[in-house]
């Protein structure tokens, strides 16, 4: 799929070390954490990425010896420090003040004692930081690393992680080593200090936060975890901005929800399309990042060539153009929109309980189902129209079209047991509607797409669907 001679460049991560190497008034040296460089950089690389180093001096950023010696299980590590295609990175970084914003998608702030001593005051440490996030890139650090990111802005002028869920060395794991009163501050405190929500598993355990587009990890073991989080941030803003693949890109969450009649109507008309499921922070960072502009800046969102259009029901009706499912006449298409339209009525029936909790939520949702029930009540309509026009075994005409998608897509939402209180039976009083769903579902494109359906009731799965209705 795509075509390659298009495809964007890789996208390019700026990895900031230290170049501090004396351990605050001790006479021990120190530098940067080799399993903090060397998991990332695995990480980054085997994602695709390209990746620039550097450091407030440039040339050779000082290695703490010590942790070379804390990684001899680690073999990614040891590789890092000892052979010449790695180590020939770490020993030529580039000067801070040579790099470029606009060049990269990331930065990232290598941890070490070191950073402690240069980076939180360095100008082109801030500036780049600044800049990058400004620009809707991504901003991360691990461990000491994020000491650097203390004094950086957001683009609101405010401190960047005010308010923000920052991760990093902790005043428990300073204790652990030792070392609470030998550095100038520790960044449990700062971010404390700032009004940043410092967040923290126990000594030594991964634990990464991501806050828009920043990104922290606590320690050492949360440095490969850090990068991959940063991966994903990245992956989704290229994703975004790349130019149009030519190949409709639907942008929803790992849910059934307003999206499933969409996916379900695109593959049983066999039209290739990229199903992007995003997280909740995901989500957040990419509407912080203005780059999601569609009229209601909500999800279900399409992407196709080069424009970003939102509204579930508008975009089904695209999928039924792409499709040809859209209905075979003026008339068929003007029946097939009245019954689309009317998929927002069900919608209309359970979106109220979202707001509702524990056992107020399971009863209203209960009573939704039974006969008078706002729900019972909207499907009997469905029932009624199919016994008066759904001679073909279809909702419209004898051809499957997008109505029927909206249909079955929405009555596997709500009786695949996501909508807790609302019974798999809810369908059960209604055999036309039944009949439909067992027709679509055995359109052959149809079923090969949901046989490896996976996850619990997160996606619509054929098999927990065909015992709902059967
Ligand atoms: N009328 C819109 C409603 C879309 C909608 O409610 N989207 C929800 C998820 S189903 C959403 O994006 N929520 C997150 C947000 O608003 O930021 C449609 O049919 O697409």
């Amino acid at each position: 799929m795509g075509n390659n001679a298009s495809a964007p460049a890789a996208p390019k991560v700026l990895m900031v070390y230290t170049s501090h190497s004396k351990l605050g008034e001790t006479e021990e040296k120190t530098g940067w954490y080799l399993p903090e460089a060397a998991h990332p950089y695995h990480e980054f690389t085997k994602a695709g990425y390209t990746i620039e180093m550097a450091s407030p001096k440039g040339g050779e950023a000082p290695l703490d010896e010590s942790s070379i010696e804390a990684s001899k299980e680690d073999q990614v590590a040891l590789d890092f420090a000892e052979k010449e295609e790695y180590n020939k990175l770490w020993k030529n970084t580039k000067p801070l003040a040579e790099c470029k914003s606009a060049d990269y998608a990331a930065v990232f702030v290598v941890g070490g004692f070191g950073v402690m001593w240069d980076l939180p005051e360095d100008k082109d440490m801030i500036r780049l930081a600044e800049e990058i996030y400004a620009q809707g890139d991504v901003v991360s650090a691990v461990c000491h690393g994020p000491a650097a990111l203390v004094n950086v802005k957001g683009p609101d002028g405010e401190l960047l992680a005010k308010g923000k869920k920052v991760s990093a060395f902790t005043n428990a794991e300073e204790d652990a080593v030792s070392r609470r009163e030998v550095v100038p501050w520790t960044n449990e405190d700062k971010y404390t200090e700032i009004g940043a929500e410092f967040v923290q598993e126990g000594a030594f355990q991964t634990c990464v936060s991501v806050s828009e587009r920043l990104v922290t990890g606590q320690n050492p073991p949360s440095a490969g975890a850090t990068a991959e989080a940063v991966i994903k941030l990245v992956n989704l803003k290229v994703l975004l901005t790349k130019p149009d693949a030519n190949v409709p890109t639907l942008y929803y969450f790992d849910l059934a929800g307003r999206a499933e009649p969409i996916r379900l109507a695109l593959a049983a008309a066999g039209v290739p399309f990229k199903d992007e499921r995003v997280n909740g922070e995901q989500w957040a960072a990419l509407k912080a990042s203005g780059s999601f502009p569609t009229l209601g800046g909500q999800l279900p969102a399409l992407k196709h060539k080069g424009a970003v259009v939102g509204q579930s029901m508008a975009i089904l009706k695209y999928a039924g153009a792409l499709g040809n499912m859209a209905g075979a006449s003026p008339m068929e298409k003007l029946k097939v929109d009245e019954l689309v339209a009317g998929i927002e009525d069900i919608f209309k029936a359970f979106i109220p309980t979202f707001k509702m909790q524990g056992d107020e939520k399971l009863a209203a949702r209960k009573e939704l189902g039974v006969e008078g029930g706002a729900l019972y009540t909207e499907l009997a309509k469905y029932e009624a129209y199919i016994e008066a026009n759904g001679k073909g075994g279809y909702l419209v005409g004898s051809k499957m079209t997008i109505a029927d998608c909206a249909l079955v897509g929405t009555v596997g939402l709500i009786s695949n047991g996501w909508l807790d209180g609302i019974e798999k039976s809810v369908c059960k009083p209604f055999p036309n509607i039944c009949a439909v769903v067992q027709k679509v579902l055995g359109e052959p494109k149809v079923a090969e797409y949901y046989k490896d359906a996976e996850g619990d009731n997160t996606i619509f799965q054929l098999e927990t669907f065909k015992g709902v209705i059967a």
